[in-house]
């Protein structure tokens, strides 16, 4: 019977992705491979989190891709530092030292757009003197 044999392709599929949830050992899937801290900002889910970040003058910030698909951290119009990230893959970092206090907007190149304020997966750095 079709509908018998549905019901068990179904069914060992269902078993398939319970096995698959159970088993995941990747650090990286989901955006569960990062954790913000006072000066690190996470990718997560094509989002900044947290998305608005207040450090004092002289702190050299991170972001940390927690995501799979490749993230950028870009600096947008009206940021008083210009910097651009590149590329970060899975479980990349990088850093950018705002030496000036002031706010600083950013963006992501592939899930955000550059304006003011930037769209999409974006971001603000304030930097209290
Ligand atoms: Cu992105």
């Amino acid at each position: 019977m079709v509908s018998g044999l549905l019901g068990r392709v179904a069914g060992a599929m269902a078993l398939v992705l319970l096995a698959s949830c159970g088993s995941s050992t990747s650090p990286y899937g989901g955006g569960g491979g990062c954790t913000p801290t006072a000066t690190k900002v996470c990718m997560s889910g094509s989002q900044f989190s947290p998305s608005t970040l207040t450090v004092p003058a002289g702190t050299t910030v991170t972001w940390q891709n927690g995501d799979a698909v490749a993230h950028t951290v870009t600096s947008a119009t009206g940021s008083a530092d210009v910097y651009n990230s590149g590329n970060l893959g899975g479980g990349a970092t990088y850093t950018h030292q705002f030496a000036t206090a002031g706010t600083y907007p950013y963006y992501c190149m592939n899930h955000g757009a550059n304006g003011t304020p930037p769209t999409g997966m974006h971001g603000t750095i304030t930097v209290t003197p």
